[in-house]
């Protein structure tokens, strides 16, 4: 007899990680609703969170491995594809070696308990140079900017939302978004209550967004530009001395270089480059100064563009110099119940090597996306032949997708673990799908450092795994022990049997428990573990429960299980110098690296701009490019259209509505025209995440509303040659009238 009932959870779809009731009966889920008592989001839900049931339901979602045939897709059984798996990699590697397979991980592996504990041993087990994920088409320069500043990758600072006076958001559409790099869900009540306290929200895009729409003040800057703005916004701090490194100053190093490579610039120049009033940028920057509670917060807009990894440093920078970074109301650092910046992630490193073609550096061990198909094609030692995606639809996602998806075709072996047969996975000869988001537990290991307020939230699953299913961290722990190299020493082997053996007992909960129990909020003697952490090989162990600033409120697995809306840690607070995690335990605001790529800025000031130039957007009822299976999601007025200033569709002949061809240097597209004032004359705009058109795809409601993809004219050549970031925004492209 089945039964019904309320199921809190949180939602895994976007890191603003909001609180769900989801009523359920006889296995089925009957409706999806907010939590208002839950401790982050309190009753905010967008959308999207009803798509979790569509998802669930969906008839398109694959349910047992698929086996690509010349007459077409057979299912298979997991034993049968995962020794296809060892077979032909196996081969692959004995013919090319290790790199000859390649790695891409999407988005949804870092909303997902499992795959992020599991991926680790994936990619140690597949040992290659060719990693690739989709850190490179997002957040990379804030990983390469925090690696450098304050020492670790993950240690990237968040907006402190709730206590700020005034908020300047660059390049980024939380209204729309739900916020990224910022767990703050219901960001416009976060907003309207910024209003109350007497506060300002400035948004500086060449949009005016659904968040410009609720700012005090809109700067329509020009694509690509916001480096010279931030270098303007910080001549006018030097140039009047009002330098406040606040609490920081005792630990930092770099200011007179940061100083002098600053107002080398000439301030007019640089207004001119963003089409600004050099008069607006001085006032933002006194502003900035006059206010204690204040902060400058770049995102994905500020992030992929030609000098994303500049731009980010001086972000980071700027808040530094004006006393807002690490201060109550500013930028500040999120302090998780599990931390990715103590004893579990690596501090990052970079340009330890290239990649072969291009010779971009890697980061962490990654290597830029943006190269990924030309690894593919280019014949030599170390071409890539073999492919594995997990949760990543590369084709849709990364730039000049058309030659990616072309560059696929030719790959001698492909598995994509993934829900879908989509644009991406329709290349695989495997495709191994996961569970549902409500077949598993959850918990945000890696967002919750990126939330506004320190909280902790774990769900149970919902629905029992239905029998002959496998969980994303099954599907990558059986690859893993097929494909790892076996230790050569005896005791190299025991301790992975033992290790092996560990991990299936705990699996991702019992892991979670014990990485909760140890953290900051643990519990406080811990005494097993502690003697756990004197042996060998159990060094992050140690490394934790030395730490000197846990505050252990008895943090456990089950105290979580016991709070079904979550348990509130507290406010952010300030971090630095404790956690300052550079060698010398000094922020140096000066790296060389990035002065050094200040002459690449200064070089191309005054190059012509294109006359047109290509942004994205994204959507509320979106998300990237999957979640476009949902109808009540897709429903309505087509979303896939472009964007046009009205004097540049008078200037070419285009009516609302009209089909326009749009061309870059690396494809074409035609899209219907959606005129408005709300764009900068001289850029328009499609989404990402579109063009299901493809021949191929198992995505019956998608494939209706099919759309184009961006990343069919986005240019797989700019890259920020500083980070390998690709250069998402400011394609120039030609727009005309289509013939029909
Ligand atoms: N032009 C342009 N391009 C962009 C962007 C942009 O702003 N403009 N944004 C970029 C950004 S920020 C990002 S993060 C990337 C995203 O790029 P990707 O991560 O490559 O793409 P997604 O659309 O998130 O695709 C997710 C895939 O994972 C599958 N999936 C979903 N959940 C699960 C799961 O739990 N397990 C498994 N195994 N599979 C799952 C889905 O079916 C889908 O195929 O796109 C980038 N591309
Ligand atoms: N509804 C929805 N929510 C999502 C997602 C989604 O697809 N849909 N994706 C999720 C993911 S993976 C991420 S990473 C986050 C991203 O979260 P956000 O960073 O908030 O993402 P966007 O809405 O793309 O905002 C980027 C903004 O940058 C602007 N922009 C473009 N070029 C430039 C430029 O040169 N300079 C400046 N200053 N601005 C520029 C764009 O017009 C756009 O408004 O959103 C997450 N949340
Ligand atoms: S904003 Fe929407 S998609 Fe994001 S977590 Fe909340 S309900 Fe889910
Ligand atoms: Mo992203």
């Amino acid at each position: 007899m089945m039964r019904g009932g309320l199921h809190h959870r949180t939602c895994c779809l976007c890191e603003a990680m909001c609180g769900i009731v989801v009523e359920h009966r006889d296995g089925a889920v009957i409706s999806i609703k907010p939590n208002r008592d839950d401790v982050l989001s309190r009753g905010h839900i967008c959308p999207k969170a009803v798509a979790l049931k569509d998802l669930h339901d969906d008839p398109d979602r694959l349910r047992k491995p698929l086996r690509r045939t010349p007459d077409g897709w057979e299912e298979i059984s997991w034993a049968a594809a995962f020794d296809e798996v060892e077979a032909r990699i196996g081969d692959i590697r004995a013919r090319h070696g290790n790199d000859a397979v390649a790695i891409y991980a999407g988005n949804p592996t870092v909303h997902n308990l499992g795959a992020m504990l599991g991926v680790g041993d994936f990619i140690r087990a597949v040992r290659t140079k060719n990693l690739y994920s989709a850190t490179s088409v997002d957040q990379l320069p804030h990983m390469v900017a925090s690696w450098a500043l304050f020492g670790h990758q993950f240690l990237m600072p968040v907006p402190d939302v709730d206590r700020t006076q005034l908020f300047v958001c660059i390049g980024g559409n939380p209204v729309a978004s739900a916020g990224s790099i910022m767990g703050a869900p219901g960001f416009e009540k976060r907003i309207d209550a910024l209003h109350a306290r007497g506060g300002r929200f400035v948004v500086i895009d060449p949009r005016r967004t659904e968040s410009a729409a609720i700012a005090d003040e809109y700067f329509g800057i020009r694509p690509g530009t916001d480096v010279y703005l931030l270098l303007a916004l910080l001549h006018e701090v030097f140039k009047r001395g009002r330098i406040d490194l606040a609490h920081l100053a005792p630990h930092v190093d770099g200011l007179e270089a940061l100083r002098q490579a600053v107002l080398g610039f000439d301030p007019q120049e640089l207004a001119a480059r963003t089409s600004l009033p050099h008069s607006r940028i001085i006032a933002l920057a006194h502003d900035l100064v006059a206010e204690p509670r204040a902060l400058v917060y770049g995102r994905v807009g500020a992030c992929t563009q030609e000098f994303g990894g500049l731009t980010l440093w001086l972000i980071y920078c700027l808040n530094a110099v004006t006393g807002h970074l690490d201060r109550e109301g500013g930028m500040m650092f999120a302090e998780p119940a599990v931390d990715l910046t103590r004893a579990y992630g690596s501090r990052g490193h970079y340009g330890k090597f290239h990649s072969r073609v291009r010779k971009l550096p890697e980061f962490s061990n990654e290597l830029p996306v943006a190269a990924l198909a030309e690894e593919i094609t280019t014949q030599g030692q170390g071409q890539v032949r073999a492919l594995f995606t997990l949760a990543g639809n590369p084709v849709l996602s990364t730039p000049n997708g058309g030659q990616l998806d072309a560059a696929l075709a030719q790959l001698e072996f492909m598995v994509s673990i993934d829900l879908y047969l989509n644009e991406s996975s329709r290349h695989a000869h495997l495709i191994l799908p996961p569970t549902s988001p409500l077949e598993r537990s959850h918990y945000d290991i890696a967002l919750s450092g990126f939330a506004v307020r320190n909280v902790a939230k774990y769900s149970p699953p919902l629905f029992a795994k239905p029998a002959g299913s496998l969980h994303d961290h099954e599907i990558l722990a059986q690859i893993a022990q097929r494909l790892r190299k076996a230790p050569g020493s005896m005791s190299g082997r025991v301790s992975l049997m033992v290790k092996d053996a560990v991990a299936r007992r705990l699996g991702p909960d019992g892991t979670l428990d014990w990485m909760l129990k140890t953290g900051r909020y643990g519990v406080p003697n811990a005494g097993t573990m502690k003697l756990l952490g004197a042996l060998p090989g159990f060094g992050a162990l140690r490394k934790l429960m030395r730490a000197t600033d846990r505050r252990p409120v008895g943090l456990t697995l089950q105290r979580l299980l016991d709070a079904p809306n979550g348990v509130d840690l507290g406010a952010l607070e300030a971090a630095f110098p404790r956690r300052i995690a550079t060698p010398n335990r000094r922020i140096d605001l000066a790296p060389a690296m990035f002065v050094a790529d200040l002459d690449r800025a200064a070089a191309v000031l005054d190059e012509p701009l294109p006359s047109l130039a290509l942004i994205g957007r994204r959507h509320v009822r979106s998300n990237n490019s999957w979640l476009h299976n949902s109808q009540r999601l897709v429903k309505g007025k087509p979303r896939c259209t472009l964007m046009l200033h009205p004097d540049d569709a008078a200037d070419r002949g285009l009516a609302d509505g009209a089909i326009a061809r749009v061309a870059s240097r690396v494809g074409t597209v035609e899209v219907a025209v959606e005129i408005t004032p709300d764009i900068q004359p001289g850029v328009v705009s499609l989404p990402h995440g579109w063009g299901h058109g493809r021949a191929g795809v198992r995505l019956g409601i998608a494939s209706a509303h099919a759309g184009v993809s961006i990343n069919d004219l986005v240019d797989e050549r700019r890259i920020d040659a500083l980070t390998g970031t690709a250069v998402l925004n400011g394609t120039p492209v030609e727009v005309v009238a289509a013939r029909r």
